[in-house]
């Protein structure tokens, strides 16, 4: 019916500008003279989604034709932020839809600022998968993003009167020109009920999944651009959906509202983002949206698979199935269960699948973070699945544990992914380990951790399963797309193909000596710092120098993160300004970017001592310039955009041992923004690259972390054995910063003495104070900061998301790359 049809799409300034007003007129029903800037964002987004679409279509029928492995890469968060720009960049198009927008008399810059972040995950743990999928759809690997299509993405973030208050994040109120819904791949998945026992007709038992409720999974197709490439993947959110839109017979009951709870009740699985990033343990409504998720996600993959195969035996060598972190691990007991029940396949047979299919990415070693979930919870959420996991665990011990260390029962115990206790505890990351072909951590340093403590047994048990994939971020968009000018610079430097070659980056160290260069990187900073000061003004009506060293700490509210030894400092050149008023010091402007979870009081907290204390110093005439803080609310991935590459000083101060990688340490450091941190996660790998002369590295390793709370720590003796420590730490305890309200800070001071500090922020303050004095004094000397700073850039070609997915697809995936044709 096609045959004759034209289906090709131009690529210059004039189609598109066709596309646009199209889209305008018969997408949105919109006149040119009525249209508003919203519906100039929308067309233009329908317009190069086009554009996608055509290469979507050629890349989906390239990987079905060849029956290509594909990789799954199974997420419970997907930290988008925004996508117009980057798509734009991506597909090529990204001058030609300016000048388009230009022709059509619009503002290129307020069409972008139109678009809300899609915000669906917490932090790290979320923006490294959409950094992954950037990567693998750049590198033409065919792959699969699974998530969940939230309603409500991370809450929006609102200071009052210091207080962070928390609003509902709806990011599809204004309209999501990127998604596709698909509803013919729509899925029933099964949940709740009970096991009953049946007798087959050789008088073999076997159980049956009864009386379940359904919950129907709809798919929200994100296409995912390659850049510079022909392949466009996706990411496949699954929204839930009520199986009948209507109980029948609670409405002829006469019961309207009795006939739609069941309905609510399903759709309220994949309605809002748990907004925890470390732990989220205990709720029956998480473990059901993990399953959910989940269950959709196989199905799909093995419908896939079965369109194109036949039987099992090539699943393993079609299907590599990532789990980023243990969220997605009910994916072990549901492939189980789907192949012996539903498939009949026997015991053995199925497991070797799964062993052979799975793979389990560990992002974190903090306790509270390692997900564990109460056996009677399991019951009745997923009566099949526990009795799956305790078969597993079952022949786990009594083979594999019992071989290697026969009789020892403690082994056993310590081992058995049912913890013992009331109630029994499901350990996911242990189901995750002993169900997976590769375990990785995600630095150097975080492996070695992962193997020496949590999984120490499992390694012994396990040789060379555990493996480290140093994270990345990907180039384009924390680079070409947010620091345009210095992408120009350095591609006059080292050529145009950089943000594919990173390494290419190591040709700017040439220029590291050279005055114009020099002049030119940090005229770009300084341009950038204009720009985000504008910003601040806008978002905190406070006005910053951009002369000034613009030092900046952006991730979540942690007490491991420990931005409350940064507030000390902050306390500290305070003190230092009043006391000697007239001694020379560098004007600095601290600037935080932070979300809290809602329930975590002391992080809370936090926030409230740092705009306590930095409203009284930006309000202090004494002050002026020397010192501003300042907390851009709502901090996000296209606020990241804007701070990442005017920082200068860029916060790593996490307590040794805690920070899995971190990856907001790569970002800053590739816009040339020096590091003071300590050695933990990627910041050690950060110094090998970039050299100890090029970074502030101080305070406590993780062994002398180690042996500092084993001989019992007393943050007291700091406090008394510093004067100026203990100065600004009763500073605290005044009313100075909360006038009439002298307890306001007493929850952070107190976390600090009386509540033992946990994450050693005193033990660790004398040896920040003294690296805070080196960037001082580095800052003085612009010449040596410039150079600092592009060798900075200049080293940070290891940290492309790029060299991270080689490295996965090589060493755990086995997957090759397919690249599409034009
Ligand atoms: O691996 C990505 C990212 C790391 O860079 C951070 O160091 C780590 O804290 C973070 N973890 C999470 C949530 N952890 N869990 N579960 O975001 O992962």
């Amino acid at each position: 019916k096609t045959k004759g049809f034209n289906f090709d799409i131009g690529y210059d300034a004039e189609s598109l500008k066709t596309s646009i007003l199209n889209h305008l007129r018969f997408s949105l029903a919109r006149d040119v003279k009525g249209a508003t800037t919203r519906d100039w964002w929308l067309a233009t987004c329908y317009a190069v989604k086009d554009r996608i679409l055509d290469r979507y279509m050629k890349t989906q029928a390239k990987h079905n034709n060849e029956n290509t492995r594909r990789v799954y890469y199974l997420s419970l968060e997907y930290l988008m932020g925004r996508l117009m720009e980057n798509n734009l960049v991506s597909a090529g198009v990204y001058d030609v839809t300016r000048e388009a927008l230009e022709e059509l008399g619009q503002d290129f810059d307020d069409i972008i600022n139109e678009e809300v972040d899609m915000g669906l995950g917490n932090g790290g743990l979320g923006r490294l998968a959409a950094c992954f999928l950037d990567s693998l759809a750049t590198l033409e690997y065919p792959a699969i993003g699974y998530g969940i299509h939230y309603e409500f993405g991370l809450f929006r973030q609102e200071f009052v009167n210091g207080h962070q208050v928390e609003h509902p994040d709806n990011w599809l109120q204004k309209g999501t020109p990127w998604q596709i819904n698909r509803p013919e791949y729509q899925v029933e998945v099964p949940i709740y009920g009970h096991v009953e026992y049946h007798f087959n007709s050789k008088g073999d038992w076997y159980p049956l999944w009864v009386n379940t409720q359904s919950i129907i999974g709809m798919p929200w197709d994100i296409p995912i651009v390659g850049y510079g490439a022909n392949t466009v993947n996706f990411l496949r959110l699954w929204e839930s959906r009520a199986s009948n839109e209507f109980d029948l017979e609670a409405f002829n009951r006469g019961g309207y509202t009795e006939a739609v709870r069941d309905k609510a009740v399903s759709e309220t699985i994949s309605k809002v983002l748990y907004p925890n990033d470390k732990s989220e343990s205990g709720k029956e409504l998480r473990l059901v949206q993990q399953y959910f998720f989940v269950a959709c996600s196989l199905h799909d993959i093995i419908r896939r698979y079965k369109n194109l195969n036949e039987g099992w035996g090539d699943f393993p060598s079609k299907v590599a199935v990532q789990l980023n972190d243990t969220h997605p691990a009910i994916a072990v007991p549901e492939l189980m269960r789907i192949l012996v029940d539903e498939e009949e396949m026997d015991w053995d047979d199925a497991w070797a699948i799964c062993r052979n299919v799975f793979g389990y990415t560990n992002h974190t070693l903090l306790p509270e973070a390692l997900e564990k979930w109460s056996v009677p919870l399991f019951q009745k959420v997923l009566p099949r699945h526990l009795q799956i996991i305790f078969e597993i665990n079952r022949r786990f011990l009594e083979d594999e544990v019992e071989a290697h260390w026969p009789g020892d029962n403690s082994k056993k115990s310590a081992l058995s992914i049912i913890e013992e206790g009331h109630p029994k505890m499901v350990r996911m990351a242990y189901l995750a380990v002993v169900a997976s072909n590769s375990i990785n951590g995600v630095a150097a340093l975080h492996t070695e951790l992962l193997k020496k403590n949590l999984f120490h047994d499992f390694d012994e048990l396990y040789p060379g399963r555990f493996n480290n994939k140093t994270n990345g971020i990907t180039p384009r968009r924390f680079l070409k797309v947010c620091n345009p000018a210095l992408s120009e610079l350095i591609a006059e430097k080292v050529g145009e193909d950089w943000p594919t070659n990173l390494d290419k980056l190591t040709g700017l160290a040439k220029f590291a000596d050279d005055k114009a260069f020099q002049k030119r990187f940090m005229q770009i900073k300084r341009d950038n710092k204009v720009r985000l000061a504008a910003t601040i003004e806008v978002l905190c009506g406070v006005t910053v120098n951009p002369d000034a060293l613009f030092d900046v700490q952006i991730k979540r509210l942690h007490e491991y993160k420990r931005q409350h030894l940064l507030l000390l400092h902050i306390l500290a050149r305070y003190r230092e300004i009043l006391h000697n008023p007239d001694k020379p010091i560098v004007p600095r402007v601290i600037i935080f970017g932070a979300k809290a979870a809602p329930g975590y009081d002391l992080a809370k907290n936090i926030i409230l001592a740092i705009n306590k204390i930095g409203k009284t110093i930006n309000e202090d005439p004494r002050v002026g310039d020397k010192l501003k803080v300042v907390f851009l609310p709502n901090y996000r991935v296209s606020l990241a955009e804007q701070i990442v590459p005017a920082a200068d000083l860029s916060e790593q101060i996490s307590t040794a041992g805690k920070e899995a990688s971190g990856t907001g340490n790569m970002k800053l450091s590739l816009n040339g923004a020096l590091t003071i941190g300590t050695l933990d996660g990627a910041n050690v790998e950060i110094k090998e690259e970039v050299g100890d002369e090029n970074i502030f590295i101080f305070g406590m390793t993780v062994d002398e972390v180690e042996k500092l709370r084993s001989s019992g720590y007393n943050p007291w003796d700091f406090y008394n054995e510093n004067p100026e420590l203990k100065a600004i730490v009763d500073w605290m305890a005044s009313d100075t910063f909360t006038p009439g309200e002298p307890f306001a800070l007493e929850p952070v001071r107190r976390s600090l003495l009386d509540g033992g500090d946990p994450f050693f922020v005193l033990a660790d303050y004398a040896a920040y104070a003294e690296a805070q004095k080196k960037v001082d004094e580095c800052f003085l000397d612009q010449e040596r900061w410039a150079r600092m700073a592009i060798l900075n850039s200049a080293h940070m070609g290891k940290f492309s998301s790029d060299r991270t997915i080689h490295e996965y697809a090589r060493d755990i995936w086995k997957l090759e790359s397919l690249p599409v044709e034009k």
